[in-house]
This record gives structure tokens, C-alpha cells and sequence, in this order.
């Protein structure tokens, strides 16, 4: 994408794929210090790849989930992704791109988000092959800097230097006032980098001031300084505002394979190739050429990532129903159907009954037999089918035909 100047020795494709930047980026050069693919095809040992991302609210959506790709990208080639949960950075937040200060979240705000992050980022990385990740928290070396420590690091850098960041510098112009904390993050993640010591930081485009500091920093504790790589900043399902959560115009990576799946294919044509480079892992070259078939296609490759191959074409089925008939068991406007009022040991067919969604316990024997039953988007085959207890149907959705849903409830 964008500018990038490749060399066109040494050059993995999976490394390439659609990102905006990589720095220091000298193609031609033989030197593993300042070309990326040189140091990847030289290096006797893996790469110590760094991605960090603050708890600052509960949910994460596909944006942040591009640089979380890439990760993945360099642990499928052998390298040890560190992941940092920044625990004590997002209690000050990222000052980047905002116009003013952020509120500073407490540690038990901050705890209860991280615990959330790891169950959303799980499907997207390896977490099962042995020396391929390492997950920090960086309390773990923040928490406990000293004063000394502290006035190394702020020695390091200038006022001009921070004022010349992007958001520090139209603030300090309009005399919107920058609390001297909110000096202390890029610092706080270039500190990081030093502790982990990264040879590689991933992060968004605007994550650059940032990751540049961390090379600095490294350089000054006598480390080799990391690359930075950088991710474009996805645009929302709006096709117009970049995705992001205040907006409305995100995909949450905890969001149910229906939801998702809706979102998706509705996504504007305009954006389908990006989504295609950034989201998939889907050759670019051979997309269906019909619109509508890249929007689905997209969309079940997405889901498929992230709740299994089953629950994405069931999603991508639900979807259609609520074209065709307005409704689906899996929407919210299911109305429910409380279990007192049947008596347990319970046939389903005579749930059927009693729930009214058909005449007779005869009439559910049929359906049942006929195939037309489905509990919880599985059709059911056994006309006996008998519960003892209501408390394996709790929540669960009954289904006859494609029009008629209940929920049951205990
Ligand atoms: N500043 C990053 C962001 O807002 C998060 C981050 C935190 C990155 C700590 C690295 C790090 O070491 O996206």
C-alpha cells in the first residue's frame, strides 16, 4: 500500500501486506540495522515482535484488530510476539490524537477491562505454540519506577521534541492546556520496548511519534533501537469516519456472529478490497467480481475467524431469513416463553404444545419428524426427545418452521 519503497530481494509477502509504513526503511541496504526483511532473513534467533494495547474500555473492534493480524503474521513465521496489556498506561491513556486531557482511570477500572481484551484478541493469535507468545502487563516495570529511574528517562527527550508531536503541537498552538503527565506516555511506551527489549513495535499509523521514542530510548540503554511498523487506521462501516467506537461505525470483536455478520455484508464496495487486504487472509487477486458476493464472501470469512466455520454460515443463513422473512431466532425481538408453565420430565413436542407454537402434541410429533424443529438453530431429529428439568433450555431459542420463535426462559 501507500508509500512504501520495496526491495524486491528478501521480500516475505506476508510482511508486506497492507501496511503504511515501516521505519527505518532503507531497501537496498545489506545492513540488518535499518531494512526489516534483511533482518528477518539474517536473524538467527526470533524476533522479539512488540504490540501494545491499552484497557481503556471494555470492547475492541476489527481496527484494532489489524495490527493484532500482523502479530499473528509474525508468529506464523517463527517470531515471539509480545503482547502488553498496557495495564498502567491506559490509566493515563494514550494522549495521541486527542484534543484534550483524558480522564485517568483507576486500577480497578483498568483490571476489569484487560480481563476482556485477552478472551477478544484469543481467536486471532497463537496462543498454544510453545516460545510464540509472551503476554506483559506493564505494571510489572512501570508501577515501580523510581524518581531517579523517572528523571533518566524525561532527560532523554526536549520540550521541543514532545510539542513537535502531532495533537501536543495544535494544542499547545490554541493554548488548550497539556498537563505535564501527559508528556510522560510516549516515554512510559518507549520505556516499554527498553523492558521488553523489541525488536520490532507494531501499531497504527499514529502510533509513530510513539514507536520512534521507543528507539530512542532503546538507543540510550544501549540496546539496538526496533523497527516500527505501521497499520492503516481502518474506516468505519459508514465508509466515511474511521472506525471507532464512540462513532458507532465499528465491528466489535465480541460481537455475536449474527451481528457481525450483518454489519459486514453491508459494508460499501469502496472499502471491500481495503477490508479484504487488512481483515482476511484471502488471496486479493482472484474476489468474486459481483459486489454482493464480495460483501458476503467477506463477511463469512470474517465471522468464520472469529466464532468457527458452523456459527458463520448459520449467521450468514440468519441473514438471509431477515431478508426474506424480516425475522430470525437469532435477533433480540424473540418473545419468551417462561418454562413454569410446563411440567418437567417434558417431551419437546409437548413443549411445542404448551408454548403455542402448534396445536397438538400430534402436530409436534410431526414437525419434529418432518424436520421442521430446530433448538437453537440445531434442527432436532428425535421425536422423543425428553427434558428432565428446565434448566438445559434456559435461553435457549425453539424454532418452527422459519417464522415461528420462542425463547425459553426459566
Ligand atoms: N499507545 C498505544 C495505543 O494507544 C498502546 C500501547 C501501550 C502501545 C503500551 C505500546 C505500549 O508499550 O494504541
Amino acid at each position: 500500500m501507500s508509500n512504501l519503497q520495496l526491495s524486491h530481494t528478501n521480500t516475505p509477502t506476508w510482511l508486506y501486506r497492507g501496511i503504511s509504513e515501516i521505519f527505518p526503511n532503507q531497501p537496498d541496504s545489506q545492513d540488518a540495522n535499518d531494512n526489516l526483511a534483511q533482518r528477518l532473513a539474517l536473524t538467527k534467533r526470533p524476533l522479539r515482535v512488540k504490540l501494545g494495547i491499552d484497557p481503556t474500555g471494555a470492547d475492541i473492534h476489527l481496527g484494532h484488530s489489524i495490527p493484532v493480524r500482523k502479530l499473528r503474521a509474525f508468529q506464523d513465521a517463527g517470531h515471539t510476539a509480545v503482547l502488553i496489556i498496557g495495564d498502567f498506561t491506559a490509566r493515563i491513556g494514550d494522549p495521541t490524537g486527542k484534543s484534550e486531557v483524558r480522564r485517568q482511570l483507576s486500577i480497578a477500572e483498568v483490571k476489569q477491562n484487560a480481563e476482556t481484551y485477552l478472551d477478544q484478541v484469543r481467536p486471532i493469535l497463537d496462543f498454544d505454540t510453545p516460545g510464540r507468545l509472551e503476554i506483559r502487563y506493564n505494571s510489572e516495570w512501570l508501577a515501580g519506577l523510581d524518581l531517579t529511574k523517572i528523571l533518566d528517562l524525561l532527560a532523554t527527550m526536549t520540550v521541543g521534541q514532545m510539542l513537535a508531536k502531532e495533537g501536543f503541537a495544535e494544542r499547545f498552538q490554541q493554548e488548550n492546556p497539556i498537563y505535564i503527565h501527559e508528556f510522560l506516555y510516549p516515554l512510559m511506551q518507549g520505556y516499554d520496548s527498553v523492558a521488553i527489549q523489541a525488536d520490532v513495535e507494531l501499531g497504527g499509523t499514529d502510533q509513530k511519534f510513539n514507536i520512534a521514542v521507543g528507539r530512542d530510548l532503546q538507543r540510550h540503554f544501549g540496546q539496538t533501537p526496533q523497527f516500527g511498523l505501521l497499520v492503516p487506521i481502518i474506516i468505519g462501516t459508514d465508509g466515511v469516519q474511521k472506525m471507532s467506537k464512540s462513532l458507532g461505525n465499528y465491528v466489535g470483536l465480541g460481537e455475536n456472529a449474527l451481528s457481525m455478520y450483518s454489519k459486514l455484508e453491508k459494508i460499501p464496495d469502496a472499502l471491500l478490497e481495503e477490508y479484504f487486504e487488512l481483515l482476511t487472509n484471502l488471496p486479493l487477486g482472484d474476489l468474486p467480481k459481483e459486489p454482493r458476493d464480495r460483501q458476503k464472501l467477506l463477511a463469512l470469512n470474517i465471522v468464520t475467524q472469529y466464532h468457527g466455520e458452523t456459527a458463520a454460515k448459520e449467521a450468514q443463513n440468519a441473514a438471509a431469513d431477515i431478508v426474506k422473512t424480516g425475522f430470525t431466532a437469532q435477533a433480540d425481538a424473540v418473545p419468551e416463553f417462561p418454562l413454569a408453565n410446563v411440567e418437567f420430565p417434558a417431551k419437546l413436542f409437548y413443549i411445542l404444545k404448551v408454548s403455542g407454537l402448534c396445536k397438538s402434541s400430534g402436530e409436534g410429533q410431526r414437525l419434529i419428524k418432518d424436520g421442521g424443529v430446530k433448538l437453537e438453530g440445531d434442527r432436532v431429529s428425535d421425536v422423543d426427545l425428553t427434558f428432565d428439568s428446565p434448566a438445559p433450555l434456559d435461553g435457549k431459542v425453539l424454532q418452527v418452521g422459519r417464522k415461528k420463535f420462542i425463547r425459553l426462559i426459566s
